[in-house]
Order: structure tokens, then sequence, then C-alpha cells
């Protein structure tokens, strides 16, 4: 069998065209590498012996790797022309996520792709937040989405956008155990909780976090994401109800939500979304 193996040196990956030959005698699996490929980033199909070129499983790699360069690269270019990192992620990133939900659900683009593209986000949004210098005095904020959730693209930008603005921000999505969640806020006593939740199965789950962690803390928890602007004003409100430190946000630009953000910290340490100025709340 022929493959491409990776190594990672100093954070760049590197290809090596590798055969596994099973020896009868020791009873393993031998590898011989075939060629040495180079720098992942650089291999093209022209790089492999002309040999192992239909070869489907090199043939999906390549092909993965080039379409998630290409989509880095786009994606690069377009977050330095905009004027802020918050209308970047709000007028690009955003629409084009949604575009592919959309394509996915039309059988328009196949579940590979949608992985590229997820995958493609993310590291692009890693990126930008790993080139933001942090701020000395930082106040904790936790970010999380409810047990069963693994959509947590929308906690990575709201991750990069608050560090950004000089909070540190404890990012635990995707999807952790409520216990845990609660020896995670009893560790680093964040000044505000806010929950993302992009399915309408996980309201439910969504609901018995808040629960839970109103019961042991007073600290102020916003709740948004698809599955809240999906859903109704009663839906909102009984979520609402739940506890005073409460607030459901819709729809709302990230530039607001760091206004939100900001406006609680400042103001109302206590908890409890009634001492909040109106304006503030989306
Ligand atoms: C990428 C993706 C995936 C990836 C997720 C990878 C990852 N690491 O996140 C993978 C492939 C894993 C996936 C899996 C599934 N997915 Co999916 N996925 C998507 C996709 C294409 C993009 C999601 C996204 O990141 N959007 C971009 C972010 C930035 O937008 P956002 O979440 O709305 O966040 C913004 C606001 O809502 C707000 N916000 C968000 N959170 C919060 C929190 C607070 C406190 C505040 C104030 C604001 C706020 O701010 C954000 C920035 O503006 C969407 C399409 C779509 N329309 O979103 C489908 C979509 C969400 N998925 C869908 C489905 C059905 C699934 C699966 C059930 C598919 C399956 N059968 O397996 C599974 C479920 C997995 C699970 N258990 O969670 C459906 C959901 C339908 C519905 N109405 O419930 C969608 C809408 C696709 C579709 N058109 O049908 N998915």
């Amino acid at each position: 069998m022929v493959f491409i193996r990776v190594k990672k040196v100093k954070g760049f990956d590197y290809y090596y065209l590798v055969k596994s030959q099973w020896d009868s005698k020791r009873k393993i699996s031998m590898q011989h590498t075939i060629k040495y490929l180079g720098k992942a980033a650089d291999v093209t199909i022209d790089s492999i012996p002309p040999e192992y070129r239909n070869n489907p499983k090199i043939l999906s790699l390549l092909a993965s790797v080039s379409q998630e360069h290409e989509n880095k690269v786009v994606v690069t270019a377009a977050y330095k022309e905009q004027a802020s990192l918050a209308e970047f992620y709000d007028d690009i990133l955003r629409p084009v996520l949604y575009d592919v939900g959309y394509l996915w659900q039309e059988n328009k683009l196949d579940i590979g792709m949608e992985h590229v593209c997820s995958n493609t986000a993310n590291k692009t949004i890693h990126k930008i937040t790993d080139s933001i210098k942090p701020n000395e005095r930082m106040e904790n904020i936790i970010i999380c989405t409810p047990d069963g959730e693994l959509h947590n693209i929308a906690c990575n930008i709201i991750e990069s956008l608050l560090f950004e603005k000089g909070f540190r921000v404890i990012n635990v999505s995707p999807s952790i155990p409520t216990d845990s969640m609660i020896n995670y806020i009893d560790e680093t006593k964040p000044v505000m909780i806010l929950i993302s939740v992009t399915l309408k199965d996980n309201i439910g789950s969504t609901v018995r976090l808040i629960k839970k962690i109103s019961t042991i803390f007073s600290i102020p928890i916003l709740v948004g994401g698809l599955a809240v602007n999906h859903s109704s004003d009663i839906e909102r409100k009984n979520i609402e109800a739940i506890s005073p430190s409460v607030r459901v946000i819709v729809n709302s630009p990230l530039s607001a939500i760091v206004k939100t953000v900001k406006g609680i910290v400042k103001g109302n340490n206590t908890g409890n979304f009634k001492n909040l100025e109106p304006e503030l709340v989306v």
C-alpha cells in the first residue's frame, strides 16, 4: 500500500511518499520511503512519481491540501482589506459559512468539502487570534457551547474579537459536560459566560447548563447563536426566565456584542441584568 506520510517540523508539514509492506516473518508492517516530497504547501501532482499518480488516497489528500491552501490565501487577502476584525467576520466569513451550509443542504457540496471549509475558517481565525498581542490587565470571560453542540466557529470568532478588545477568553467549546463547566468557572472566576447554541435540539441542554450555573454562581450569562436567532419570542423569554443573570442576544452584529460585553463588565458585575443600561442590550 502506498500513501503520503506527514511529518511536522517547526510547525510546518512535510510529505513523504511511503510504501507499507507486511513482513510475514516478523509479523509487522514495514514502511519504506519511496520519495521525500517536500513542504506540504508546495507539493503538487507533479511531485508524485507517474506510477502513483492515480492512487485515490494520494489524489484526495492533494485535492484537500490544494483546496485548503487556495481557500486560506483568498480568506487572508479578504481579511486585510477590511476596516476591522468585526467587519471581516460579519461581512465575509459568516456569510461564506452560511452559504456553505446552504449548498450542503441543497446537496451541491459534499460533506468532505464542508469539513475543508470549516477547517479553513477555524485555521484562519486561529491565525488571526495568534497575531493579536495580549493585554496585561485582562478579565476572564468563558465562552462555551452546550453539551452535544459541535458547532464552535462562532465561539472562536467571538474569542478572537474579545481577545482583541483586551479580554482573556477561556474558550471551552465545543461541548463539554456540565460538571466540567462548573469546575472551570470555579477555577477561573470569569466576569461573564457566553453560550453559543446552533442546533435547536441543543436548547434543552443550554437550559440545563444555565440552570446549573445560575444556582451556584451569580455571573452574567449571554446566550446567542443560530438556534436562538431562529427561536420565537416565547422560547427566548423562557430562557431569560431561568435567572435574572441571563440575556438572550439575537441577530446582533459583532461590534454590538462587544459593546454589550464591555458595558456589562464595566457597569454590572453583580450578575443581574436588571441593573443594565437598556441601550447595551441588543
Ligand atoms: C461548519 C458547519 C458544521 C461543522 C462544524 C465545525 C465546527 N468546528 O464548528 C460540522 C461539519 C461539524 C457540522 C456538523 C453538523 N451540522 Co452543521 N453547519 C456548519 C455551517 C456550514 C457553518 C456554521 C458556522 O460556523 N456558521 C458561522 C457562524 C459565525 O455563524 P453563527 O454560528 O450563526 O454565529 C454568529 C451569530 O449567531 C452570533 N453568535 C453565535 N454564538 C453566539 C453566542 C453569543 C453569546 C452571542 C452574543 C452571539 C453568538 O455571532 C456569530 C457571529 O456573527 C452551518 C451553516 C450555517 N447556516 O451556519 C451548518 C449547520 C448549522 N449545520 C447543520 C446541521 C444539520 C449539522 C449536523 C446535524 C449534520 C449531521 N447530520 O451530522 C451536524 C451536527 C453536529 C453537532 N452535534 O453539533 C444545520 C443546522 C440546521 C438547524 N436549523 O438546526 C446548518 C444550518 C446547515 C443547514 N443549512 O442545514 N456543521
